[in-house]
């Protein structure tokens, strides 16, 4: 296909999904999510139907924490409330599963199935490609009409705390045994959190790791969190859904601060500028591997010795920035 009948392809596709067909929104995150040459001309088309104002929340915490099976309920409370979410779940790596089992676990009744859109996007070990896939998507849920958007990522790895950050409220979890709250103050989870939920209220150990929070709070441990917020603690049972309104009505409430105080905005922004980031670190990598697949001369001098790989390097950049 050309490029012109390509994106009229995608361009009906588009037409499709946002009167409200669900295989044709499915086709095109499947072009997001492989990015497929026709997602390209797809951004152009999403653009003026995305207006950036869709609520992004993020749900992250540790493998098995309970974050799909929280996330079911609260996609309830939003459906509910006469929205339209839609969840990304984005599955880290699970070459068995391939995303499918993940998305399999979020589960639903009536009413909320009718409202809500669940996808669940494979990263096939591509971190670079999630940076990239996760924003296409989003704004394509928007052109079509969903809002709130949540996404599901696995608090392990940069990209996914980083993906976790653009949100405009993050919800971490934990839950007693499973990464608990030192563990997850460690790895920097816990200073990307708006909202704390600690999971699995019905285990033993579930209030230690409300006092461990409590006392990482109180002591200005957990870094990133400012005096002007101060993030809820909520104890939840995913299980049973138990505690899941509560999280609503926290998420709520962090974004009516951040619509009072510019931070709404702010984020934003920096979704924004995250992406720009990304896609030029992508082109800048696409052209590093073409320029050392053309065999450089330079090259050639650093593999025999007669230049260093510092200097080749200096000599090679110079040439791709021009
Ligand atoms: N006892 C108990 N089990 C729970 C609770 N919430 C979730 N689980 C169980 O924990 C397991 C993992 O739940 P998931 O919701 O898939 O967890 P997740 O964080 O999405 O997992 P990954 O996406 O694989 O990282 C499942 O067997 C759930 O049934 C809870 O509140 N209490
Ligand atoms: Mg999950």
């Amino acid at each position: 296909m050309s490029a012109g009948s390509e994106t009229r392809a995608a361009g009906e596709l588009l037409e499709r999904a946002r009167s409200g067909d669900r295989r044709a929104l499915g086709r095109l995150l499947t072009f997001v999510e492989h990015r497929d040459a026709r997602a390209h001309g797809l951004d152009d088309l999403v653009h003026p139907h995305a207006t950036g104002n869709a609520a992004v929340i993020g749900v992250t915490g540790a493998p098995g924490a309970g974050k799909s099976t929280l996330v079911g309920h609260l996609v309830k409370e939003i459906a509910d409330a006469g929205q339209q979410p839609a969840v990304l779940a984005v599955d880290p790596s699970s070459p068995l599963s391939g995303g499918a089992i993940l998305g399999d676990r979020i589960r639903m009744d009536g009413v909320a199935e009718g409202r809500a859109f669940i996808r669940s996007m494979a990263t096939r070990g591509h971190a670079g490609g999630l940076a990239l896939a996760v924003p296409g998507a989003l704004r394509l849920f928007e052109a079509c009409g969903f809002g709130p958007l949540v996404v599901e990522t696995v608090g392990v790895g940069q990209v996914e705390v980083d993906v976790t950050r653009t949100a405009d409220t993050t919800v971490v979890m934990v839950a007693p045994g499973m990464g608990d709250a030192v563990q997850a103050n460690k790895s920097g989870l816990l200073e990307v959190a708006d909202v704390l939920v600690v999971n699995k209220a019905d285990r033993p150990g579930a209030d230690d790791v409300r006092r461990d929070l409590e006392h990482m709070l109180d002591l200005g441990h957990i870094t990133g969190v400012t005096e002007h917020w101060r993030p809820e603690i909520i104890m939840t049972t995913a299980t049973t859904g138990e505690g899941a309104l509560k999280v609503h009505q926290a998420i709520q409430a962090h974004r009516a601060h951040l619509a009072e105080t510019g931070g709404l905005e702010d984020r934003r922004r920096s979704r924004i500028r995250q992406e720009v980031a990304d896609r030029m670190t992508r082109r800048l990598e696409d052209a590093v591997t073409a320029c050392l697949a053309s065999e450089p001369e330079e090259l050639a001098e650093a593999l025999q010795g007669t230049r260093t790989p510092a200097s080749a390097a200096a000599a090679l950049m110079e040439r791709l920035v021009r």
